[in-house]
């Protein structure tokens, strides 16, 4: 057994709070039947036996059935980590045998490719017990193949049978989550026995709706790159020399630097989607910033914090262009990574059409090789590869000195660059993540046992005291929509972006001018696990205003 350190050890004494309907025996009350979010007609056509199912919502049953045989169920962890995970399994481990003490839980390993590949481990109740209320996914580790072809679906069935698995809970994203209601459609239409349920992971904050209110690790990972930017802010208004670029994870969505921004109230934030919106081009942003950084040196205030979203890249309309074209380009293109970097460069240009390869052309070279560089296996450009950080730093500098030149700004402008994204990732789940998480998966063993397939495990009222949290799960099907990947159009979740008319974001647009020129800066200070509630269990900021608060 590995040592462990005294925050460790007080860690795995605590006890995630459940919602009070999953205190005993359920039963699941059935709502109406639901549709896609859009293309309506496309997706039911491409899944015709879980389409249109009713939401679920469990309530206490008064009058339980008598004693559930014992039944086996398969996990995976899917995709980029997120904290919480841990606890997600332990809590399926606990619901499952809360039905039948005498169930088995298996951990598929390293991703849907240890379903494929057939590795697995028996999770046994001394594995739980090391990995209750800590981050990371080292239980089973993680991986980002995507289940798609027929023939992973069969190989996966094989162990799943040899097994005796009923159900397999896939823990995961977007993508995974698409993945888990295409294995879903899949083991249904051919009459496998195997339920397939999701749960939705991701710090990035983007797989939500009406009924799954947050995606778990949003708000540990938040909390921790708030804290560090908050330390930060105290670094820079202690010495006031410096200009820190912050760059945020977050594939796409700008969530979580909207969250950081209303957690340390930094001197200006980047919201993707608003400059999307406003048809922003790179050139704007850059302008914006620097004006800040010059009506500061006004001030005399030569030092500041800029929040930059990670998906910045593919927001800014001229380079969204631009990127879908390469994707296109490379997907029809295979021995594109056999070209040396020069022959890539002049291939891509002597390509694309006229105006995309002048942007191309336009970027410095470092940021349009990375462009370039390979799509994880869902297609998307990796953009935590792209050093917007420093791009956005070097062209504000230039814009500096021309204005410095023209007489226009007088200060000095030094900067420090910063990414935070894996420092998050693993962070043992604050409070809520811990209680979240551990009832999203006692919830999934409920869905399990009431026969549910093609199902996302769902937590919701997340405002109010988990006790009062309402339990259920959603038809995936709800979630979808069809969008081009890899140059086809394809059925998958639709990503929830960063709503401009949402309560979050104008929270923060009504103070961010004020953020901007003063100091206003915020230290959350790190994650309190032990303590009185307003410090230790607050949800994420977006979460309060997204649900009334003031
Ligand atoms: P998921 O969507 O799988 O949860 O991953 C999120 C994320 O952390 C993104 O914020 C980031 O762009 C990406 O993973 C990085 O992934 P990797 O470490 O596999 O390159």
């Amino acid at each position: 057994m590995t040592k462990k350190s005294a925050l460790q050890k007080a860690r795995a004494a605590y006890q995630p709070k459940l919602p009070s309907a999953l205190w005993g025996a359920v039963r699941a009350v059935e709502g109406e039947p639901t549709q896609s979010v859009a293309d309506q007609e496309e997706i039911k056509a491409l899944f015709p036996n879980t389409y249109g199912l009713p939401e679920l919502t469990f309530e206490k049953d008064p009058k339980p059935a008598k004693a559930t045989a014992p039944f086996n169920v398969g996990v995976i962890l899917s995709g980029g980590q997120a904290p919480g995970g841990h606890n997600v399994i332990s809590g399926l481990f606990d619901g499952i045998k809360a039905i039948n003490k005498d169930s088995r839980l298996y951990g598929f390993l390293m991703g849907p490719g240890g379903l494929v590949d057939h590795q697995y481990i028996e999770l046994t109740s001394s594995i739980i017990d090391e990995y209750r209320n800590t981050g990371g996914f080292d239980i089973i580790g993680s991986g980002r193949t995507k289940l798609e072809e027929v023939e992973q679906f069969e190989k996966g069935l094989e162990i799943l049978r040899e097994l005796n698995i009923k159900a397999l809970v896939i823990i995961g994203g977007d993508d995974s989550n698409t993945n888990a209601c295409v294995l879903a459609e899949y083991y249904k239409a051919h009459n496998a026995g195997v339920q397939v349920i999701g749960c939705p992971k991701t710090i990035d904050g983007d797989l939500k709706n009406d009924m799954i209110e947050t995606s778990f690790g949003f708000d540990t990972a938040t909390k921790v790159y708030s804290e560090v930017i908050g330390n930060i802010q105290r670094d820079c208004n202690s010495a006031k020399k410096y200009w820190h670029f912050i760059k945020l994870m977050g594939r796409s969505a700008s969530h979580i630097a909207l969250e950081c921004a209303l957690q340390v109230q930094p001197n200006y934030c980047i919201i993707s989607e608003e400059v999307e919106a406003k048809n922003m081009t790179l050139d704007d942003i850059v302008t914006n910033i620097a004006a800040v950084v010059a009506k500061r040196a006004e001030n005399g205030d030569n030092f500041g914090t800029v929040l930059i979203p990670e998906g910045l890249i593919e927001f800014i309309p001229a380079m969204k262009a631009l990127i879908a074209e390469l994707n296109d380009l490379l997907a029809r293109t295979p021995d594109f990574a056999s070209k040396s970097e020069d022959e890539q460069r002049s291939f891509v240009i002597s390509s694309l059409s006229a105006d995309n390869a002048k942007i191309f052309e336009s970027l410095p070279k470092g940021v349009a090789r990375q462009l370039t560089l390979d799509r994880d296996p869902h297609g998307n450009v990796q953009v935590s590869l792209i050093e917007t950080e420093k791009l956005l730093s070097e062209m504000i500098g230039k814009k500096l000195a021309e204005w410095k030149a023209a007489g226009k700004y007088v200060g000095k402008f030094a900067a420090q660059h910063h990414f935070f994204g894996y420092e998050g990732r693993c962070a043992d789940p604050s409070n809520f993540d811990a209680d979240y998480c551990y009832a999203l998966g006692y919830n999934a063993a409920q869905l399990i046992n009431c026969g549910a397939t093609g199902y996302m495990s769902s937590v919701r009222n997340l405002t109010k005291p988990s006790v009062q949290w309402v339990a259920g799960g959603i038809p995936i099907t709800m979630m979808m929509n069809m969008e081009r990947r890899n140059g086809k159009m394809k059925p998958v979740i639709q990503k929830a972006l960063v709503d401009l008319n949402g309560k979050p974001f104008q929270k923060f647009a009504e103070q961010r001018d004020e953020w901007a020129l003063n100091t206003c800066y915020m230290y959350p200070g790190p994650i309190q696990y032990f303590g009185p509630a307003e410090v230790c269990d607050q949800p994420s900021r977006t979460l309060y205003y997204e649900q009334g608060g003031k």
